[in-house]
């Protein structure tokens, strides 16, 4: 992000000038004549100012950063680093520069003693290496650990510690003060000199060692995940600024507005929705591992279900579908978690919070009703960041009850990047390559584009106008034609259905990059098969936020809410599980301390994304769509739903949900890899209790 980086630059310069002006300062009053010390004090006078001026110039970029992002993306600075960095700044601006500019004589005497006196001021240096800690403090922020939600302990906690890393200094700069007020000359031997700096230097890193390995001490320890959880802390929780609830002691006893609040707890297990009619289709998916080759021959060790690649499910709107996953031999189990389709809690597939972990020789039955149409994927729950990767997923197409629009051709597009025995390939479920399809000129071609992918992916689609009809399943009102010239981006978990009818030439669908050779990409054809295609780069981007009619629900901007969550995306360098990781943070903290969120059954919610982190996070509710109301501040023009809504940098977002579908739930990055160390926190409805447990003891491990 620009205005980190702007940040990181300035704070490192302003480090360097300020320690500078430190160690000028600390010699002035070894100056043994009025030249030499007028000389000395003229050199730090023009440092001070530069590196005021570097100050200045920082300040305005982070007022500048707050008028464009918005002030979430600069709270943290402004609270924790601005006065730390503000206080010696001024007191050196206001008193200590007008004392060191009347110090000006010439002549070869030596200075007077009042004169020496005043450059020995401990103040003097002091403030100067309180600027030059506080500069450095503030970048190492930027890029290790940048403030979020500071809370009073964490805005104190750098005071503290450059006060700690004074004492050193202060020691040696008190020595001179009393030497020279006792008008004993200071050591002047160049050899002397330098073993005074050498000791001050060793003693200060002494005492940053000490408080470097007692930190680092403290975080390992406090990252270890327990053995065993249920997920229900009460130390980390969070009620959105709405009525107390059940899990905060308020509202057990006395019912809430919400009438249906009155009703007794219930456990997970028990959530499983009406399911006592017969399946109308059953399925059975064996996990499996299995070498599969890719359409190039490249090999790929497989964890597959059905030992195939995205293995598609079929049903109609309405069923009662019914699935028996069996694990024949995944060791560390798996389940089946339905992304984005909205099942009841204990369907949901999430090991330890809506069901065990299927070990090897184990089964265990998902049976819901499908509610919603669209398209949708599955993926196994359990380490997923391990086990999607590695191919255990799959396709599920829910038909409409009642189709209002006719497609004479469907194709399904799951991409996913593959680690074969030749590196990395990308490809549409196991085609790694260009293929070729034949389509009737006139017909409507639909493409379910599911991307499973833990990265966001661009696609270009040439040849053609085309709409985006539905976004995660959800349909859009009147979709206008896009012309072929715009692209459109998929975050991880996310899916497109992109419809076009079929011109007189050949229409391209492709992968990334326009120039990218290596990305799959599909040939639509009338008559005889044409060239692989050269696609040109795009020329616009897709937007949802702009497109078609706005969705009618529940929820606008000016809704009434009862729970506002935020959720500040960041980065840092940290310990998870008594490790040492870059670690993508959710309000400054990583599973199990980010705090639960809790609602009451009926809440309307709105949770505020802010990415203040160096990468994009596509964060997925489960259990729930989102209505996406307001984009960096701004109404969009038309609200849409998403289960899965992918955050740039820089970027923030308004969503909002009814809490309608109660249980406990997962609110993660679905970029796997972030998940799997800790960007994860729990959606909790208070009356609900957990059935099962988290962690080693079990071998539920739902990343
Ligand atoms: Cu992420």
């Amino acid at each position: 992000m620009f205005g980190t980086f702007t940040s990181v630059i300035l704070t490192v310069s302003m480090t360097l000038l300020w320690g500078t002006a430190g160690i000028a300062a600390a010699i002035l009053p070894y100056a043994s004549t009025n030249r030499s010390l007028t000389r000395k004090r003229t050199f730090l006078l023009w440092v001070a100012g530069a590196a005021l001026l570097l100050s200045a110039v920082w300040y305005v970029t982070i007022i500048l950063q707050c008028i464009k992002s918005g002030w979430l993306f600069v709270e943290g600075t402004v609270k924790t680093l601005i006065p730390l960095t503000l206080i010696p700044q001024g007191y050196i601006a206001l008193t200590v520069l007008p004392r060191l500019k009347g110090l000006r004589d010439s002549g070869e005497e030596p200075p007077a003693q009042a004169a020496l006196q005043a450059a020995a001021q401990p103040s003097v240096s002091l403030s100067f290496y309180a600027a030059a800690l506080a500069s450095g403090l503030s970048a190492h922020s930027f890029v290790f650990a940048q403030p979020v939600l500071p809370g009073p302990a964490e805005i104190a906690q750098r005071f503290v510690l450059v006060t700690l890393l004074l004492l050193v200094p202060a020691i040696f700069a008190r020595r001179r003060y009393l030497k020279v007020m006792r008008g004993e000359a200071l050591r002047r031997s160049l050899a002397a000199r330098l073993l005074n700096v050498i000791s001050a230097g060793i003693l200060t890193a002494i005492v940053a060692i000490v408080i470097l390995v007692s930190h680092v001490l403290a975080g390992v320890q406090a990252s270890k995940l327990p053995e065993a959880s249920d997920m229900m802390n009460h130390d980390w929780i969070d009620e959105g600024g709405g009525a107390a609830t059940r899990m905060s002691g308020g509202s057990d006893h006395h019912p809430s507005h919400h009438a249906n609040h009155q009703a007794d707890t219930v456990e997970v297990a028990a959530l499983t929705g009406n399911i006592t009619d017969p399946a109308d289709v059953t399925f059975e998916i064996v996990a499996q591992k299995k070498k599969v080759a890719l359409a190039s021959g490249a090999v790929i060790d497989a964890w597959t279900y059905n030992g195939e690649i995205a293995p598609e499910l079929r049903v109609k709107q309405g069923d009662i579908v019914e699935v028996k996953l069996i694990n024949q031999d995944i060791e560390s189990g798996v389940t089946i978690h339905w992304h984005g389709y909205n099942v009841p809690n204990a369907m949901d597939g999430v090991p330890g919070m809506t069901q065990n972990v299927v070990k090897p020789g184990q089964s265990f039955v998902y049976k819901f009703r499908a509610e919603q149409e669209g398209t949708y994927w599955f993926h196994s729950h359990q380490q997923a960041a391990e086990q999607v990767v590695k191919g255990l997923f799959g396709i599920l197409i829910v038909e409409p009850e009642q189709e209002t629009e006719t497609y004479d051709e469907q194709v399904t597009v799951i991409n996913h990047r593959w680690k074969t025995d030749q590196g990395y390939r990308k490809a549409f479920g196991s085609r790694d390559e260009w293929q070729w399809k034949q389509v009737q000129l006139g017909k409507t071609v639909k493409l379910r584009i599911i991307n499973a992918h833990n990265l966001s992916e661009k696609y270009l689609l040439q040849g053609t106008d085309f709409r985006i009809a539905s976004i995660d399943g959800v349909r859009i009102q009147d979709p206008q034609p896009l012309s072929d010239q715009t692209a459109f981006r998929l975050g991880s978990g996310g899916r497109y259905d992109v419809v076009f009818t079929m011109p007189d030439r050949p229409v391209f669908l492709k992968l990334g990059e326009a120039r990218n050779e290596s990305n799959p990409g599909i040939v639509f054809y009338t008559d005889s098969p044409p060239e692989k295609p050269v696609l040109q780069a795009e020329s616009a981007m897709f937007d949802p936020s702009d497109y078609g009619q706005p969705v009618v629900n529940a929820v606008t901007a000016a809704s009434q809410f009862d729970r506002e969550f935020l959720m500040i995306l960041g980065n840092e360098m940290g310990f998870y599980n008594g490790m040492f990781h870059f670690l993508w943070t959710i309000n400054g903290e990583v599973y199990p301390r980010v705090p639960t969120f809790v609602v009451q059954e009926g809440d309307l919610v709105k949770t505020t994304f802010v990415n203040k982190s160096l990468a994009e996070h596509p964060m997925h509710l489960h259990g729930h769509h989102m209505t996406v109301l307001k984009k960096n501040g701004e109404k969009v023009n038309t609200p849409w739903l998403t289960d899965t809504l992918n955050v740039m940098p820089g970027e923030s977002y308004e969503v909002a949900f009814v809490a309608d579908n109660p249980g406990m739930w997962m609110d993660h990055c679905h970029n796997l890899d972030h998940a799997a160390t800790g960007m994860v926190l729990h959606l909790m409805y208070d009356h609900v209790r957990p059935s099962y447990e988290v962690g080693t003891r079990s071998g539920n491990l739902p990343d």
